[in-house]
C-alpha cells in the first residue's frame, strides 16, 4: 500500500466534533448536490494536497440519505476520461434524465489551450462516466457549467467567468440548438460591483440555475476576491433577472466560494466550500452543507458557515451491511478503491477513529461483523458510543489476513448497544498501518 500524506494524517482526533465539512479524508470543491431515488448524491471537485493553484486531476462523488453520514464513491470520472482533455477537473454539475446520469464539466483543451465545457454520462449516478462526445460540448475559454431542466422539458446550460452564457440542449443531452447565447449582465439582473471598469456587476463564477414555485433563481459566486454567494431571480430562465443579494457572506478561509442548491426530505440545503479543514485555504478547499428555510415570498435568507452542518435526516440502520466509507466524521483514515468492489478505509493507525452519526440501535444489538483485511498482524477495532473515550459497547480482533485486499470476516459480541447513539469505530493496535475495513454490520439477538 502506497504512503500518502494527506491531510486526515495530521488531523487530531477530536471525542465530539462537529459534521461541516462534510469530507475529511481528501480537500473537496465546488459542491454540485443531486438528488435521485431517496439519496443525495454530492459531485465534487478534488483539491490535490499542497495545492497552491487549482491543481485538480479528478471529480468525486459522495452519497447520504440522512445529510450527516457520507459514503464516498471515489473518482468515477477525472481529466484523463477526456481523451482530448489536459488538466482541470474544475466546478461542474450532473442531472439525471431518461434513466442516464450527464455530468457537464469544464477542463482545458489540450489543443486550444482553453477550458471548454465536456460531458460524461452514466447509467448510474456514482459511475463509472464515460466521455459522451469525445470532444468538448460547447468550448469558448468559460467555466463552470450548471444544467437546469423546465417543466416543459427543455434543457438548459448555462456557464460563465467573466460572462454568462446559455445554451438549449436537446433532449439527448449531449447536443443543443442554436448558438450559446450571452445573459445580459447589467446591475439591475447581478448587482453593482465598484472598482473594477471590466466587470460592472457581481456576478463572478459559479453559476447554479434551479426553479422553485414558478420562479427562476441563480445563485452565483460574487466579487472577487474572496468571493461571496449571491443570487437573482426572473420570471423564465432566460431572464430578465432581478439582483435579490447576498446569500453567504464572505467568510471561511477560501477566497473562492461555490454555491449548490437542493430540496431534500422536506428541507432545503445550501452547499459551499471553504478552506476549513487543517492545511486548508484557497487551494485546499472543502465542502460543507447548511439546511435553511426559503422566506414565504421565495426569499433566500442569509446563510453563514458553520461547524455544525446540517440536523440528521432520521437515522442509520447498524443491522444492515454499512460501508466502512460512510462517515460523520473520521480522524487519520483514507479511502481507496476495493479489490472486491467499491471503496474501503484504509491507512488505518493506532488511535485512529470513525464517527458514524445517530446510529439507531433499537431494542439491541447482540454482535458485530465486519469486512477486513491486513498485509501485517491486524490490531482491534473498538466500538464506543457517543465519544471516543465512551462506552465499550464490544472489540472485535482483527487478524493479518496475508494482503491488504485480502479480505475476511470477524465477529464480536457487543452489549450496551441499545438506543440510538453515534457509534465511534476506533482502532486500536501496534506502530504502523493496521489493517483496512471494507464494510460493518450489526446483528440483533435472534438474527
Ligand atoms: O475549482 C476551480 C474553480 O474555482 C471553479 O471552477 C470555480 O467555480 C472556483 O471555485
Amino acid at each position: 500500500m502506497a504512503v500518502l500524506l494527506s491531510i486526515a494524517a495530521f488531523f487530531p482526533a477530536t471525542a465530539a466534533r462537529a459534521d461541516n465539512p462534510i469530507v475529511q479524508t481528501i480537500y473537496t470543491a465546488d459542491p454540485a448536490p443531486l438528488v435521485y431515488n431517496g439519496r443525495v448524491y454530492l459531485y465534487t471537485g478534488h483539491d490535490e494536497d499542497g495545492s497552491t493553484y487549482f491543481t485538480m486531476k479528478e471529480w468525486r462523488v459522495w452519497s447520504s440519505t440522512d445529510m450527516v453520514n457520507w459514503t464516498d464513491h471515489g473518482s468515477p470520472l477525472s481529466v484523463a476520461t477526456f481523451s482530448w482533455a489536459k488538466s482541470d477537473a474544475w466546478a461542474g454539475q450532473t442531472i439525471y434524465r431518461n434513466g442516464k446520469f450527464y455530468w457537464y464539466v469544464p477542463t482545458t483543451n489540450r489543443a486550444t489551450g482553453r477550458m471548454a465545457i465536456g460531458v460524461a454520462v452514466s447509467d448510474s449516478p456514482t459511475g463509472p462516466f464515460k466521455d459522451a462526445l469525445g470532444h468538448p460540448l460547447v468550448e469558448n475559454g468559460e467555466i463552470d457549467p450548471t444544467v437546469f431542466i423546465d417543466d416543459n422539458g427543455q434543457a438548459y446550460l448555462y456557464w460563465g467567468n467573466p460572462h454568462l452564457w446559455y445554451v438549449k440542449l436537446n433532449a439527448d443531452m449531449i447536443s443543443y440548438s442554436g448558438s450559446p447565447t450571452q445573459i445580459s449582465l447589467t446591475t439591475a439582473g447581478f448587482g453593482t460591483r465598484t472598482g473594477d471598469a471590466n466587470r460592472p456587476t457581481l456576478f463572478e463564477e459559479g453559476p447554479w440555475v434551479y426553479k422553485r414555485n414558478g420562479l427562476y433563481y441563480i445563485v452565483f459566486a460574487a466579487k472577487c476576491c474572496s468571493e461571496f454567494i449571491a443570487y437573482s431571480t426572473a420570471p423564465g430562465p432566460t431572464g430578465p433577472w432581478t439582483y435579490r443579494g447576498t446569500i453567504m457572506p464572505t467568510q471561511g478561509s477560501s477566497f473562492t466560494n461555490h454555491p449548490g442548491v437542493i430540496d431534500f426530505q422536506g428541507g432545503s440545503y445550501f452547499f459551499y466550500h471553504n478552506g476549513a479543514l487543517p492545511g486548508g485555504g484557497g487551494f485546499t478547499r472543502s465542502v460543507a452543507v447548511e439546511k435553511f428555510t426559503y422566506n414565504a415570498d421565495g426569499t433566500i435568507p442569509t446563510i453563514n458557515m458553520t461547524t455544525t452542518g446540517a440536523p440528521q435526516v432520521g437515522t442509520l440502520n447498524p443491522y444492515v451491511r454499512q460501508e466502512a466509507e460512510t462517515i460523520a466524521w473520521e480522524s487519520g483514515v483514507e479511502t481507496e478503491p476495493a479489490g472486491e468492489g467499491g471503496m474501503n478505509v484504509g491507512w488505518i493507525e493506532n488511535g485512529d477513529s470513525i464517527k458514524v452519526k445517530g446510529v439507531a440501535f433499537g431494542a439491541g444489538a447482540t454482535s458485530f461483523d465486519a469486512r477486513v483485511a491486513s498485509a501485517t498482524s491486524g490490531g482491534k477495532i473498538e466500538l464506543r458510543r457517543d465519544g471516543l473515550n465512551g462506552t465499550l459497547m464490544g472489540t472485535c480482533d482483527v487478524p493479518g489476513t496475508g494482503g491488504w485486499q485480502t479480505w475476511a470476516n470477524v465477529s464480536c459480541p457487543v452489549s450496551g448497544a441499545t438506543g440510538t447513539h453515534d457509534l465511534y469505530l476506533k482502532f486500536t493496535g501496534g506502530s504502523g498501518y493496521l489493517f483496512n475495513v471494507n464494510w460493518w454490520r450489526f446483528n440483533a439477538a435472534g438474527a
